[in-house]
């Protein structure tokens, strides 16, 4: 009871009051027009003035602008509009570091062009080698207010546009009616339709001419409408502040890698981090976290992280430090990780001696009323304060706490962080609000015993149920996840009213900092739930408090691209089996296979429902173990997805008209996806079904390789596309090491009869490349070439039923290799 309560409150917070307006009285304003144009190579200013009567629809309209112009890049336009004579609020560099600012290139040599009317005061971007318009604010005044601006661009019809999340509508947007409202949000059960916690004011627009974004940096609270033929924005407070990429008109891609020269690429993560995760809110104590714990073992199901939820350090009877150290320490010592839940919220204690409390205020890190008392809040710990990350001494506070909570030898030694929750109640009075919901939380049953046995019934079986079978395509994984060398193997400073859709992105850069500290050298894996563009290059996200059922499986895959593709947080995936509310057999052990291809698979569940590890059932445990099958095959298949992310943000999953683009059936398509570069996903989508009726571009698909011989060495898969080649890459290192003094770099290529293995070879891998797998190999070759030298028959195998041909190779993964169909 006391849950649903406290989320009903949590969910009152920050939304929007969703103002309807007459677009005729918008349209009707004066806007402005442009004079002192001046132009010097690619930058260009000018300054606006009202161009009539002011409208003052929401306030009074600024009389006087300034437009600045640059062309960053020859993809990138960047549109500022400022008020000269007031400071308004601009994104600090700190949230979001500016693009380094090279010089203007000239527009000669832009591949978009600015344009723009004087009087009214109009501007379009247009491609340069087609002069097709990708936006233009023709015959929508721009209306700019000291708590409204408004921009709005034509649209062709039926537009493609894709983004201005976090939403769980659909990954296409409807062009048509669309109001998408930006403002972080703890929404129980991400409804479709409304503000949810992330916030990335930017959208990719694909076009049958080519594929451009927009990115309007700014963290207010807006409403961007989709209506016939436009698109418009309504941000309460800011500025103007657009960046205008142009894409590419072949290569979806390129927007996306364009988007991260702006906000980042992700961070590197980890190799483990991409193993299973289990996860829940409502972990009774310490015996039945080891249980779990033990229960995947015995279940052959292969557990990378275990994680723990706030009750952990709300209930410290419940779980006694000494004993959660045992687990984490066990968990270590079988190569798996721990990942606890760490709030911002700290305990308001001013009295009793509790130290992070009085660490905080002595260095006075916490945020402030306007009168600079500690603001207050209600949360989980009971009446807290919060840290103020642009306060001079948050980071150095949140790296000592971390390195006190987390102490490997006094405290649990985390691998990984997982961070929530702003306070967003409207605390008026905390202290009689944390009476009436019952805070910090107290429980009617009595503590466990805190000398029980753990780990002791079913016997865990050893970790070598991570040791994957083989793998495909570019890579094959071996030995076990974790050890890749072994195969080798409020009152802010300043407060402003857009605070809480930055907090969690600071309070994400702190995490990752403070976690870096404490293992230097060391990737780390930090996952939020709330987001601003550019946090990506800090933490991952899982995407809120989904519920069990169809819908919510379905548009996590929505979820997923948007996140992936489109905003640069790749390292995303949804609560498995769903959050809130009960799953049941089928949905969990569909959600275990579509969960295996998020980039980030963890099982989470809410402390009211029934439990749901996959486990649990007979049907889910076997489709756990299949996906994972799968999943750990393509490790590194992945992993070098990553890592090319990491470099140049190009997408770790798809949508299918990032590589398909002249293909119009698949601009709605967002319930199939490519995970990783080549391999197609197209899950089951209704319940009680068998089958799936899916999209198939006109392209040669071939169906990914059923798991047969247990391989720890690398296994290649040449799977040719209709015109006879193939291609893909494998990255590995440790994966662990943020500087890496040794990588392994190799492209393969198979054009006409050779496959050709190139290129740097120096991790030491310490494993073969088994074989290469050819399919679609319609009749056997003669003979078979390995460097130039005939392969004896036993090497090789062919399959006329399955056009596969099998061919042993058997060589260190140490140097290149070709191999020839003859
Ligand atoms: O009010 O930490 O989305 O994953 O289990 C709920 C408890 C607070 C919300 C998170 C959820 C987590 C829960 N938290």
């Amino acid at each position: 009871m006391r849950t649903a309560f406290l989320l009903a409150v949590f969910a009152i917070g920050g939304v929007l009051a969703g103002t309807v307006v007459d677009p005729a009285v918008l349209d009707a304003c004066p806007g402005y027009s442009a004079s002192n144009v001046k132009v010097e190579g690619g930058t260009l200013t000018a300054s606006l003035k009202l161009a009539g009567k002011a409208c003052n629809v929401f306030g009074t309209d600024i009389a006087a602008l300034q437009l600045e112009v640059v062309y960053e890049t020859t993809n990138r336009i960047h549109v500022k509009i400022t008020d000269p004579t007031s400071a308004r609020y601009e994104v600090p560099d700190s949230v979001l570091p500016r693009p380094s600012s090279a010089q203007p290139v000239s527009p000669s040599s832009a591949a978009i062009q600015f344009n723009y009317t004087a009087s009214p005061f109009t501007f379009s971007i247009l491609r340069s080698r087609t002069s097709e318009v990708l936006f233009s604010t023709k015959s929508h005044p721009i209306i700019y207010e000291p708590q409204y601006l408004r921009v709005k661009t034509s649209l062709p019809s039926n537009a493609n546009i894709y983004g201005l999340g976090e939403h769980t509508n659909n990954f296409r947007l409807d062009p048509d009616n669309t109001t998408l409202t930006l403002w972080s949000r703890d929404a129980y059960g991400v409804p479709t339709g409304t503000n949810l916690y992330g916030n990335h004011p930017v959208y990719i627009e694909h076009r049958n001419t080519g594929t451009h974004a927009v990115f309007l940096l700014n963290s207010n609270g807006m409403d961007i409408k989709l209506t016939e033929g436009a698109l418009e924005y309504n941000v309460i407070g800011g500025i103007l502040d657009f960046y205008f990429l142009a894409g590419s008109e072949t290569d979806p891609t390129e927007a996306a890698r364009q988007y991260a020269e702006i906000v980042g690429t992700p961070a590197e993560v980890p190799y483990w981090s991409f193993g299973l995760h289990q996860c829940r809110f409502g972990y009774q104590n310490y015996i039945d976290v080891a249980g779990v714990i033990s229960n995947y073992s015995a279940a052959g199901i292969p557990l990378e992280t275990m994680w723990t939820d706030i009750s952990l350090y709300l209930e410290p009877d419940y779980f006694p430090l000494t004993r959660m150290r045992e687990i984490v320490d066990y968990l270590h010592s079988h190569d798996q990780r721990f990942i606890l839940m760490t709030d911002p919220a700290v305990g308001y204690f001013p009295n009793s001696s509790y130290g992070p409390f009085d660490r905080g205020s002595a260095d006075g890190v916490f945020l402030k009323n306007a009168n600079g008392s500690d603001h207050l809040g209600l949360v989980w710990a009971g009446v807290s304060v919060w840290p103020d990350w642009f306060n001079d001494n948050a980071q150095d506070y949140w790296t000592t706490e971390f390195s006190i909570f987390y102490n490997k030898d006094t405290g649990l030694d985390i691998d990984g962080s997982w961070i929530d929750m702003f306070c967003d109640i409207p605390c008026t009075d905390p202290f009689q609000q944390a009476i009436n919901q019952d805070l910090p939380p107290a429980r009617t049953t009595a503590p466990p015993p805190p000398d029980a046995p753990i780990f002791g019934n079913p016997a865990p079986r050893k970790r070598d149920l991570l040791v994957p079978q083989y793998s495909i395509n570019n890579a094959a994984p071996g030995g076990n996840l974790s050890s890749k060398t072994a195969y080798s193997s409020l009152s802010f400073s300043p407060m402003s009213s857009n605070a809480p859709s930055r907090y969690g992105t600071t309070m994400s850069v702190a995490t990752h900092l403070a976690m870096l500290a404490r293992r230097p050298g060391l990737r780390t894996l930090v996952i939020t739930r709330s987001t601003f563009a550019g946090a990506g290059k800090h933490v991952g996200k899982w995407l809120g408090d989904n519920f069990s059922d169809w819908d919510h499986y379905k548009n996590s895959i929505a979820g997923m691209l948007g996140m992936a593709t489109i905003y640069q947080v790749p390292m995303v995936g949804a609560d498995i089996c769903g959050y809130a509310e009960d799953t049941t057999e089928i949905l969990c052990a569909r959600w275990a296979m579509l969960g295996a291809f998020y980039p980030f698979m963890r099982n989470h569940n809410a402390d009211t429902s029934i439990s749901q590890e996959f486990y649990r059932w007979p049907l889910t445990t076997q489709a756990a173990k299949n996906a994972l099958d799968m999943r750990y095959r393509l490790l590194d298949y992945f992993y070098t997805a990553f890592h090319q992310a990491n470099q140049t943000g190009s997408p770790v999953v798809s949508p299918l008209w990032f590589k398909y683009p002249k293909d119009t059936n698949t601009y709605p398509i967002d319930v199939q996806w490519f995970y990783g570069d080549s391999i197609l996903v197209s899950p089951v989508t209704e319940e009680n079904s068998t089958s799936v009726s899916i999209y198939l571009p006109n392209d040669i698909f071939y169906d990914f390789p059923h798991s047969d011989a247990r391989v720890q060495d690398f296994e290649f898969v040449v799977a040719p596309g209709v015109d006879g080649t193939a291609s893909g890459q494998l990255y590995v290192d440790d994966g662990v090491s943020i500087e890496q003094s040794a990588e392994t770099e190799v492209e393969m290529s198979f054009v006409g009869k050779t496959l050709k293995v190139t290129g740097s070879f120096g991790f030491e891998t310490g494993v073969n490349t088994a074989r290469v797998r050819f399919l679609g190999v319609s009749k056997a070759p003669g003979s078979i070439l390995l460097n130039g030298q005939a392969v004896a028959r036993q090497g090789v195998s062919y399959n006329q039923a399955t056009q596969v041909l099998d061919v042993s190779v058997g060589l260190p993964l140490t140097k290149g290799f070709t191999v020839t169909l003859v």
